[in-house]
């Protein structure tokens, strides 16, 4: 049942418009090729109405997959000049050509959903196929993102985190070389308020990580070990751990016991090394520096991670539970990506406080299956509230209501579907 069938015929209507025939792109114009954990929770989205199209959704985006394991963050299925940095400036000499870095691992996740909802059966072959891709994207984290081997997750981009400027990044990059970044023409400002898009020195920073990794050819190993921006990201940790349980139950439905037996010991590494992240001032799970150590104590959307992973001990979660009553009290609209007084804080600025429904919907499962179905249904509410107010935009404002970036989302409309809007 819908609450709104206008709003249900609309956010279809924005996935049906915003597919480029096997792949959807995040919106027109800004965003005008596939990205990775878009097309994951884009295929939520399509499978309440056409479940043909939710496979072949992540069907494309894993046919991108590299030899090495890694999923890409950008396929660029065909030309466009209104993306800035395009495959020119990635220059990873692959067909199609991709970006060179990741993006959040929900893929098995969302696979595992996708296949229950389809009768659970063992024997399926897209799901078998999927799997395959999901595990060697998972051991490419395993060999090449983990460098301190206790199972949480480094990024060498901000990029691959999704949340990309987010403060805790802020630090680190200030010590980002931006010497060598020659002259170039971002595109986003050409679409969107620049108000609410990353400032141009933090652009420069990005640019210059890119150009890192493209100097290394791309060789992941040596990106690990040199690259200018090495951050262990709370996000991507929290999800990789439950990406890794999830695939775990479709190892062991195929009867895949070896798998299944790396998987447990992954797992018991990632719920053993999370603590690393563990900031007691702040009261929550902070991504750190794995340069200086030095832990960013900011608390942000994907701190409630912890939630969806399944992670912390009963007095960890009761902090994460009285700092979300805390941002309740200060945010109109749950859930903030930065909590409000919080360094660099802004409404509208992209990652450094809009509501970003994809973690939204991560943090509610995950509190509604660990007891907290209050606040699940909290921040279910409004996240269909945004929607209804402001239509599908990228992401809104927690205190005005206000839509930011790029309209007529597609993972604001999957979300409607799959989600807040039922
Ligand atoms: C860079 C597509 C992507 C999302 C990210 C979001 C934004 C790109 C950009 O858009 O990032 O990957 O150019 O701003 O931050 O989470 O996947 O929607």
């Amino acid at each position: 049942m819908s609450r709104n069938p206008d709003l249900e015929r609309q956010a279809r209507e924005i996935l049906i418009r915003n597919d480029r025939g096997g792949y959807t792109v995040p919106t027109h114009g800004l965003y005008p090729f596939q990205w990775n954990w878009d097309s994951a929770f884009v295929a939520l989205g399509f499978a309440t109405f056409d479940r043909d199209r939710a496979w072949r959704e992540i069907e494309t985006l894993v046919s991108a997959q590299w030899a090495d394991g890694m999923i890409p963050h950008i396929i660029f299925h065909q030309q466009d000049e209104g993306y800035f940095p395009g495959p020119e400036v990635w220059a990873t000499g692959r067909t199609p050509p991709t970006s060179g870095i990741t993006q959040p691992p929900v893929l098995a996740t969302i696979l595992r959903q996708l296949w229950e909802a389809e009768g659970a059966d063992p024997a399926c072959p897209r799901m078998r196929a999927l799997y395959r891709a999901c595990l060697a994207s998972h051991r490419w984290f395993h060999t090449f993102r983990d460098p301190l081997g206790n199972g949480l997750v480094m990024v060498t981009h901000n990029w691959e985190t999704g949340r990309d400027n987010s403060s805790e990044w802020d630090d680190a990059l200030a010590r980002v070389d931006t010497a060598a970044v020659g002259p170039y023409q971002r595109r986003d400002t050409g679409h969107v308020d620049a108000a609410m898009r990353p400032r141009q020195e933090e652009y420069d920073r990005y640019v210059a990580i890119l150009q890192f990794g493209r100097e290394c050819g791309w060789d992941h190993a040596a990106i690990a070990d040199r690259g200018p921006f090495r951050m262990i990201d709370v996000g991507m940790s929290m999800m990789l751990l439950r990406a890794n349980r999830d695939l775990l139950a479709l190892a062991e439905a195929q009867g895949d016991y070896e798998a299944a037996g790396e998987l447990r010991a992954r797992i018991a590494l990632s719920e053993r090394g999370m603590d690393w992240l563990w900031n007691e001032e702040a009261g929550a799970y902070c991504s750190r520096d794995v340069i200086t150590g030095e832990s960013s104590g900011l608390v942000t959307n994907a701190s409630f991670l912890a939630f969806y992973a399944g992670v912390g001990s009963e007095a960890q979660r009761a902090r994460l539970i009285a700092a979300l009553e805390r941002i309740a009290g200060s945010a109109r609209y749950l859930l903030p990506s930065l909590e409000a007084g919080s360094r660099a804080y802004d409404h509208r600025r992209y990652w450094r406080g809009p509501v970003w429904l994809v973690v939204s919907y991560m943090v509610a499962e995950g509190l509604a299956q660990q007891g907290h179905a209050d606040w699940a249904e909290r921040i279910r509410e409004d996240s269909a509230r945004l929607i209804e107010t402001a239509g599908f935009y990228e992401s809104f404002s927690p205190e005005t209501g206000e839509g930011s970036g790029g309209p007529d989302f597609s993972w604001t409309a999957a979300m409607w579907l799959a989600w807040c809007g039922r």
